[in-house]
């Protein structure tokens, strides 16, 4: 404890210090080059050889941003007098088994919130995560569109592992017979299995049939429905986009599922955003003596959208707005009882969104603000989310993380604060953010795979994005690939509009290498989404 540190301070790259992290993080699948050179610059304190690992994890808080040296050298001879400090502070969180709720929007852009910048759309209940807790602004689903990514989501594998993508068939219909793999462990599964209470409410989309459903995949209940709300479209409804722009309850015919019978069809999606939080609710006070895990995934923003006559005619985003501000309603009544049962320090809330905002959908479709493109691209605007994480308590508030992180990885983290086991038979994605949650660290994510469908279209390693394959998301185009890439420098031009491929062949080189090394470890799965209903 009283052991002098060794002062030196000396930069040195992401992906060496996130390889100090994988060495904790069991699950880091991704392998880590050690030849690679491209990530963010970072200072490091050096220790001696004799402090033990933990206290390897001690590091300047504000990794947003390049720490000065002054502070670095107040912070050693602040750790060195407060001796221990945070040493440790991971088991002991994980010692505590926090509740967790994950709450994910669908087609919700990174620009819809007024903490991600939205100028008319009010937000104060996600505005209090981010003031509470940390907020994202470099994450990414693993998908651009709804099955693959929530499949990524609960297993913390790409889908291109995971048999839950393809480039035939982009989703799962009501006309799927596939889902879910019985052989894919679940996020509900690990934590089940570690003693949770797992609940899912809202829209699952990873198979209809009842061996997909929730309640067969670790989940011990289950309200929603089974896919998207747009489809079972009723064949009289207007043609083509005429009924999402006037959207009436008996267009669709979705069904409205508890467990594994349909308890209600067309489902009024009018009042479903309500629905889905009062039984989200209900769970958590049913289970408030025993650890929890809530997967409470809305339905909307996708289209068509309904909001209930509380909401409806109040936002001036107009009725996108509506909808948007009755999901941030919902997630005040998620916090407004955890603090109400005092469980607010003992759980952890996510937020994030399956894909970008669905653009071809005009004033109904959000917006992914400043990134290029949305919902089915593999630009920005299409897997980037507005994600947050409150944790009273633990997460230090006000917190602004410009790193790099994934949906892939809540799976991994989760269950590492659940005490549960990640699954070693298999090839994970994700990595656990605790160091970015608890500030102690950098984000072990250092890069980030886009694929559209089985297709890997584009690489992000560092602040560096290669696209070797573009399309737009809905045009109707075919893809186009690019040889050499095109590259852009998403810190300095988050809107990709600036190619530079031609001013960095040396950039481009190590992210073909790592291309190249992903590709070499992916082996070929038969894809469930092109499985049709018998
Ligand atoms: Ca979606």
């Amino acid at each position: 404890m009283g052991r002098m540190l060794s002062t030196t301070l000396r930069r040195m790259d992401d992906r060496r210090l996130g390889m100090l992290y994988a060495a904790r993080a069991e699950s880091s699948a991704t392998p880590l080059s050690s030849s690679c050179r491209l990530g963010y610059s970072r200072w490091e304190l050096s220790f001696s050889d004799s402090v033990d690992t933990d206290r390897r994890n001690v590091l300047p808080t504000d990794f947003g941003e390049e720490a000065t040296l002054d502070r670095l050298r107040w912070f050693a001879v602040v750790l060195c007098l407060a001796g221990a400090v945070r040493c440790g502070a991971n088991v002991a969180v994980s010692a505590e088994r926090p509740n967790i709720v994950v709450i994910y929007a669908d087609d919700l852009g990174y620009g819809d919130l007024a903490c991600f910048g939205h100028p008319t759309i009010r937000t104060p209940h996600l505005d209090r995560m981010a003031a509470e807790g940390i907020r994202f602004t470099q994450f990414y689903s693993a998908a651009c569109v709804c099955t693959p990514s929530r499949a990524a989501l609960m297993t913390g594998r790409l889908p291109i592992r995971n048999s839950m993508c393809s480039s035939k068939r982009r989703l799962m219909f009501p006309t799927s017979g596939g889902g879910i793999p019985a052989e894919e462990v679940t996020l509900a599964e690990a934590l089940k299995q570690a003693g949770y209470a797992t609940g899912c409410f809202g829209k699952w989309h990873l198979g209809h049939l009842p061996q997909f459903l929730p309640t067969n995949n670790g989940f011990d209940e289950y309200f929603g429905i089974p896919y998207s709300n747009d489809m079972d479209r009723v064949a009289d409804s207007p043609k083509g986009r005429a009924a999402f722009f006037d959207p009436k309850i008996e267009y669709w015919a979705p069904p409205l599922m508890q467990n594994l019978e349909i308890v209600e069809r067309p489902t009024d999606q009018r009042t479903i955003t309500r629905r889905y939080t009062e039984h989200a609710v209900d769970f958590i006070k049913r289970n408030a003596k025993r650890p929890f895990f809530v997967y409470l995934p809305h339905s909307m923003p996708h289209v068509p959208l309904f909001a209930s006559d509380k909401f409806l005619g109040t936002s001036r985003r107009g009725l996108y707005g509506d909808v948007i501000e009755e999901i941030d309603w919902s997630v005040g009544q998620i916090l407004d009882t955890l603090v109400d049962l005092g469980l607010d320090q003992q759980t952890i809330v996510w937020f994030s969104s399956d894909n970008g905002p669905w653009l071809i959908f005009d004033l109904h479709g959000g917006s992914a603000g400043l990134l290029r493109d949305g919902k089915g691209s593999t630009w920005e605007g299409g897997m980037r989310e507005p994600t947050l994480a409150w944790w009273p308590g633990h997460i230090p508030a006000g917190t602004v993380c410009r790193e790099l992180g994934s949906t892939l990885d809540i799976f991994v983290t989760s269950v590492a604060l659940g005490g549960g086991e990640v699954p070693q038979d298999r090839k994970l994605d994700g990595f656990d953010l605790r160091p970015v949650l608890f500030q102690e660290g950098p984000s072990p994510r250092e890069s980030m795979f886009y694929y559209r469908g089985d297709r890997l279209f584009a690489v992000r390693l560092g602040p560096w994005k290669a696209h070797f394959i573009t399309q737009d998301a809905y045009t109707g185009k075919g893809p186009v690939e690019h040889d050499p890439p095109e590259l852009y420098q998403l810190d300095q031009d988050p809107s990709e509009k600036h190619n530079v491929a031609a001013d960095h062949p040396d950039v481009i080189a190590e992210i073909q290498k790592l291309a190249d090394e992903h590709r070499a470890g992916v082996e070929p799965v038969a894809s469930q989404l092109e499985i049709p209903l018998e």
